[in-house]
């Protein structure tokens, strides 16, 4: 691959609703636009999908930014690579740092496969023509969990996830339960809990969940094992899971029967497509997971939740469900519950170049 150079932005948008977890609320997002140009003026897009404080993972968009410029892009610099599995090992000797390494590493792949004329879809292997889209209710009431739950319904979302704690879990799910007895629905809890409260975790067995996410601490393995034993309800691991090593050990352990796919959290998708490979033929259903993020990050989780094993509907929601206006056209949208997969070269997506501009804050080219 031809690298002639790579040009970073960081851009800034305001939700159009505040997403609220038990961690805080989110009301506007900062992310990093990765373009990768070859020597043929040919662009591969990336983002990372930091946030701007480390409230899910230690990363933010500054330390994204520094390991980028300082370390990865130099790594690039001063080795060829033919292919973007090259970057992954390449990468390895950098530790952690995901979503830095998956926003360079995912805009390798849709500069790859622009170049070869193929979708990302197929490139990665996927073999769905559509992914089914699911949704995260994040509110902060019940009166606006609900209100939010009837609008998606009209949009066509065929799973709602809904944000839980401890302060908001069995009387938030019982009267959506009551409301909507036939309704594909989980609990996402960021790790909200302990083992000591393990008999309210019990109750939830209660609303026949599709499952439970990332209930107890991402370093809870262990726990989690012995949490999945005393209830019925599946766990999905989503912050446990950094990488496929993590996710061999959960699986192992029987910490989990669902794995929640973010690249990002993983390093990119060629660990992704690891963890996606070691599940299928284990009995572990997957789903491509959600990071509120721009259209590229967006169209890159089309592509992934394309393969095989994404038997789940995942966080795979439209461009405007958190955006006024994307930075990609056309934009992603769900029609009868489904994103459809573009066959176009790469992610299959344009850039919307005004959008773009207008959201910028910061920007730096690195030649080669
Ligand atoms: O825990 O899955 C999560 C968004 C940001 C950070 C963490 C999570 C989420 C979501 C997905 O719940 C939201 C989305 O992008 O659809
Ligand atoms: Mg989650």
């Amino acid at each position: 691959m031809n690298i002639a150079q790579i040009r970073l932005r960081v851009i800034c948008m305001p939700l159009k609703s505040p997403f609220h977890t038990h961690l805080g609320t989110v009301t506007e997002r900062e992310g990093i636009i990765v373009e990768v140009m070859d020597s043929d003026g040919v662009s591969g897009f990336g983002e990372g999908v930091a946030f701007s404080t480390p409230w899910y993972t230690e990363e933010t968009v500054k330390t994204s930014l520094h390991i980028l410029s300082d370390v990865l892009i130099p790594l690039l610099k001063k080795k060829q690579i033919n292919h973007p599995e090259d970057a992954a090992g390449l990468f390895k000797k950098i530790k952690r740092n995901n979503m830095a390494k998956a926003g360079l590493e995912m805009a390798l792949w849709d500069l790859y496969a622009k170049k070869n004329l193929l979708s990302l879809s197929s490139l990665l292997g996927g073999t769905r023509g559509e992914v089914a889209s699911g949704v995260v209710i994040a509110a902060d009431s019940l009166s606006n969990s609900l209100t939010q739950i009837e609008k998606y319904l009209e949009a066509g979302y065929q799973r709602f996830k809904i944000k839980i704690s401890p302060r908001q879990d069995y009387s938030l799910l019982a009267e959506i339960r009551r409301q909507y007895p036939e309704l594909p629905i989980m609990a996402d809890a960021n790790s909200a809990y302990t083992l000591k409260d393990i008999d309210s975790i019990k109750a939830l067995d209660d609303f026949n969940l599709l499952m439970i996410e990332q209930p107890l601490a991402s370093d809870d393995i262990i726990e989690h094992s012995l949490l999945q034993k005393e209830i019925r309800t599946p766990i999905c691991l989503d912050e446990s899971i950094v990488s496929f090593e993590d996710a061999r050990k959960a699986i192992e352990l029987g910490s989990c029967k669902v794995i929640n796919i973010k690249a990002g959290r993983v390093g990119g998708l060629y660990e992704a497509k690891r963890i996606h490979d070691y599940c299928v033929g284990r009995g572990i259903e997957v789903w491509c997971g959600g990071m509120i993020e721009f259209g590229i990050s967006r169209a890159h989780n089309v592509a992934l939740a394309s393969l095989p094993g994404f038997t789940v509907p995942g966080d795979i929601s439209a461009s405007n469900r958190f955006w006024e206006e994307d930075i990609i056209t056309p934009e992603v949208t769900v029609e009868n519950g489904f994103v459809t997969v573009p066959k176009g070269p790469g992610i299959g997506y344009g850039i919307n170049e005004k959008r773009l501009r207008e959201t910028t804050q910061f920007e730096k080219i690195i030649t080669f």
